[in-house]
């Protein structure tokens, strides 16, 4: 059969298009996983802003899909049912499938009206299900027997038992088919960029994380031969840049200095490594850790720092993960954690969460005044009320969700208020004071990779100051006229198809 397997264009605030396009490892790791006499071709929307709509009729014209795959969160879902009704139109007979974290969540949403529903749904980890679905389909079964599915029959959807979570060392799930893209573009600040798995899973439970609703509690490893080939394989595909996309690689310390290791034995350090990582790992660990993570060629870090209150960590349920011990004593881990990854040349971008349930203007103000003072690359965002999370059940219980339009539940847009202050004031403290800090960050950026910079370092710029004009920036107008203006120019960007 020809498959088609699509991730969805949008993007948010902190991934301007410009600078990151990365590309989604669902579809590879799908496509690499179906039975070898399929024809399955991998594209990734993200490459094609721009011309989203025009792309699609050209795919489905050129490979004539029998079975169409959407990878979807949730702020994509819009989307997402958009460009289901379009590849309907385009190709009536199309069997429709939608996976990833939205459609697990929150299945519901892609039942109806008719048009916009898709045929199945696949919920959890997506390579075997995927695979015995396609056998299904060629061979005219039924569906029933396929864990993890669900499927249309008459008016409804038949929802098959969970599928239990793959412990990924017995070689079950074999190695992403990077060939299968059609589209090129792939980029980290300058250089060609793609992402690898070293494991799946999560043991923390933090409120606002989809991972636990999604798999549960587990952390499953690949082994490190699998990984280095993996990498050995994006790198033949052009790749110099590697985000390893693990839900929490610092869960397994010891495992992660053997990693980093092997990446050197294998003479791969010579590209350069993006990951996630807690700052209690880090900072429990860094002194072995972090040379390490150096001279594997480890280089931009996204440090879950969450906040820097403890009543706001407490709420988040994000203490343990950012607690260190010393001696009998418990401390906040995160200026530790900073602290290593500066010594060793690293770039820290701080991911924390401003505008929980409590915040006031002093909450918000200490965690951005924490932000402009350690970290290199602000990742700030706002409480977001996923799909079956904790926290949206707290939130929903105070009655503080403000907007239930998905499409603008990217992080970056406030689409809850705090008890003190209203959504859009929370996202103006933010927006105001995180533009400067990326600011800051620029020379770096562009002394790293000045190719970059010579071509791109504009734009970057414009996107990082979207609705200020010289006037607000000189104080000669109310900066809130230039908020208002970058919101509205964030609204009209997010109709993508
Ligand atoms: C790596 C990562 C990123 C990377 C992106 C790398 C990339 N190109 O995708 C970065 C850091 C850039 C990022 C950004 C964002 N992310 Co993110 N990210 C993750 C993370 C850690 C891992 C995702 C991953 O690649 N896993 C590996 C692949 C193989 O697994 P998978 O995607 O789950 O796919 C499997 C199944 O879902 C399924 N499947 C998926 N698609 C499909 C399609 C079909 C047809 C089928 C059959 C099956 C299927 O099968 C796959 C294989 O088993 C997750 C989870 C986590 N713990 O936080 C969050 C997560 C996916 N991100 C999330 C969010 C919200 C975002 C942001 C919007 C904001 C943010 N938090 O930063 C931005 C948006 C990015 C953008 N496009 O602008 C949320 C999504 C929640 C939701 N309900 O939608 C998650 C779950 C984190 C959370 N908050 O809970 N992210
Ligand atoms: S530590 Fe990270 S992956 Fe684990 S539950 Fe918390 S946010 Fe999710």
């Amino acid at each position: 059969m020809r498959v088609l397997l699509l991730s969805m264009p949008d993007s948010f605030e902190h991934m301007p298009s410009v600078a990151i396009r990365m590309p989604n490892g669902a579809l590879t790791s799908l496509a690499g996983n179906v039975d070898v006499h399929h024809r399955v071709v991998v594209a990734d929307l993200i490459l094609v802003q721009q011309r989203v709509r025009e792309t699609i009729e050209q795919l489905v014209r050129q490979h004539t899909p029998d079975v169409v795959g959407l990878s979807v969160m949730t702020f994509q879902r819009r989307t997402a049912l958009k460009v289901i009704d379009l590849v309907r139109r385009l190709r009536p007979a199309v069997q429709i499938v939608v996976g990833g974290y939205d459609p697990s969540l929150a299945p519901e949403t892609y039942g109806t009206p008719p048009e916009v529903a898709a045929d199945f749904i696949v919920r959890g980890e997506g390579e075997i299900t995927f695979r015995n679905l396609l056998r299904a389909i060629e061979a005219h079964d039924g569906y029933d027997g396929i864990a993890g599915l669900a499927y249309r029959s008459g008016g409804t959807f038949v929802h098959n038992p969970d599928r239990p979570v793959t412990t990924l060392g017995a070689g079950d799930i074999r190695p992403p088919n990077r060939s299968a893209r059609v589209l090129s573009g792939y980029t980290m600040v300058g250089r060609q960029v793609d992402v690898v798995e070293t494991s799946r899973g999560c043991t923390f439970d933090c409120s606002f994380c989809s991972i636990i609703e999604m798999r549960g509690r587990n952390f499953h490893t690949y082994s490190f031969d699998r990984v280095l080939d993996d990498i050995r394989d994006a790198r033949a595909h052009g790749a110099e840049s590697i985000f390893l996309v693990d839900d929490n690689i610092t869960l397994n310390v010891r495992r992660f200095e053997a990693l980093c290791r092997a990446i050197i034995d294998a003479r791969l350090d010579d590209l350069e490594y993006s990951v996630q990582a807690m700052t209690s790992a880090i900072a429990t660990h860094g002194a072995t850790l972090a040379p390490l993570m150096r001279q594997a060629g480890f280089r931009y870090v996204f440090l879950g720092i969450e906040n820097v209150l403890d009543a706001d960590l407490e709420f988040l349920r994000a203490t343990a993960k950012n607690t260190r011990r010393e001696k009998s004593e418990r401390r906040n881990a995160t200026i530790q954690a900073i602290d290593y990854l500066h010594r060793h040349k690293m770039y820290v971008v701080g991911g924390l969460i401003v505008g929980n349930p409590d915040d006031t203007r002093d909450c918000i103000e200490a965690n951005l005044e924490f932000a402009r003072r350690y970290v290199d690359y602000p990742y700030i965002q706002h409480p977001t009320p996923y799909p079956r999370t904790p926290m949206t059940t707290d939130f929903q219980r105070r009655r503080l969700i403000v907007s239930e339009r998905v499409e603008e539940y990217d992080g970056t847009t406030a689409v809850v208020r705090s008890e003190h202050l209203t959504a859009e004031e929370i996202e103006f403290l933010r927006w105001r004071a995180e533009r400067w800090m990326k600011l800051r960050h620029l020379p770096s950026a562009l002394r790293h990779n000045p190719r970059f910079g010579l071509r791109h370092g504009l734009k970057m710029l414009r996107h990082t100051f979207r609705g200020s004009t010289l006037r607000s920036l000189l104080g000669l107008e109310d900066e809130r006229k230039a908020f208002e203006r970058y919101r509205a120019m964030r609204k009209a960007e997010r109709a993508y198809v």
